[in-house]
């Protein structure tokens, strides 16, 4: 059966790649280094420089499709799904691993179709996800109900079953409130102390959910990453035979900033009960009035 959005899925990927030589270009220069929400939440000319060359080469093919991208967000435009096909972009994902060049820094593009008030069971909603792994030189790809592939060879989740034979993905974000950070090591040496193989993080969730989708950790877990960050990882583990749950179990909702991406429910329902959770201001909460 013809493929919809084949087509389109085909000009992300283009974008994705010419996007990632930029990032790669980037890591030669001087990198003017800015702050967002916090001193630890960076943000540089490329991560700016990106998100535009990506929304202009969308427009110019598909002049009515809608945008959420993390810098144009952080720039004032709301962050929410219409009934218009709409472009998720995280221009540079892993910004403070490219400011220290640290070897993970991803290009992250999804599509989304039909107006949802968030993006209850996303696999539903996500037409496709492509991630850029630019330094790897790795083009994650799904494309909902055909599968999820890394430079073109299919990729599938691990088979384990057993907590403890499991390396586990995480990240500590960017939240410096003291009660958050309390939480998140709570969760971590829970985690840790089931006890599980090992914790990783790439330092960019992206490629986390990849590693996911690869079956290299079997599951990956965080509470403040935002939408752009996991749309289309979020495909990409579920197209690879993985499962997507919220942190306190249930549907995964990914404007909620929290999320667990397993290989399979066993590992995810695990994970869930070791969990302190918390809720951050969600990403389509109405902006905070001056
Ligand atoms: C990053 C996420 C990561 C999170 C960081 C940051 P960015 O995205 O990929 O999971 O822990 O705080 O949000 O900001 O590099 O695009």
């Amino acid at each position: 059966m013809a493929d919809r959005w084949q087509n389109t899925m085909e000009h992300a990927v283009s974008a994705a790649r010419r996007a990632g030589q930029v990032v790669c270009e980037a890591l030669q220069d001087d990198r003017k280094v800015m702050t967002k929400s916090s001193s630890v939440d960076l943000v540089t000319q490329t991560d700016q420089k990106v998100e535009q060359l990506i929304i202009q080469s969308v427009k110019e093919k598909f002049p009515t499709h809608r945008f959420i991208g993390e810098e144009s967000v952080a720039a004032g435009e709301v962050c929410v799904l219409t009934d218009d096909p709409t472009w998720i972009i995280d221009p540079i994902d892993g910004t403070t691993n490219f400011v220290h060049t640290f070897p993970f820094v991803a290009v992250s593009i999804a599509f989304s179709v039909n107006k949802q008030r968030s993006l209850v069971s996303a696999p539903l909603q996500v037409e496709f996800g492509v991630v850029y792994s630019c330094l790897e030189d790795k083009m994650f790809t799904a494309r909902r109900g055909r599968g999820a592939f890394c430079n073109g060879k299919p990729l599938q989740v691990s088979g384990q079953e057993d907590i403890k034979q499991s390396v586990i993905a995480t990240e500590f974000g960017s939240s410096r409130d003291p009660e958050a950070v309390d939480k998140i090591f709570t969760s971590l040496k829970n985690i840790l102390c089931i006890p599980v193989h090992g914790v990783r993080g790439a330092g960019t969730a992206a490629i986390n959910m990849c590693l996911v989708a690869s079956g290299c950790v079997e599951a990956y877990y965080e509470i403040g990453m935002h939408i752009w960050d996991v749309a289309a990882g979020s495909l990409i583990v579920s197209e690879a035979g993985g499962v997507l749950m919220d942190v306190e179990g249930g549907a995964v909702d990914l404007m909620s900033r929290r999320i667990v991406a397993a290989n399979n429910g066993t590992i995810a329902e695990r994970i869930v009960k070791e969990i302190d959770a918390f809720s951050p201001p969600r990403d389509d909460d109405p902006p905070p009035q001056k």
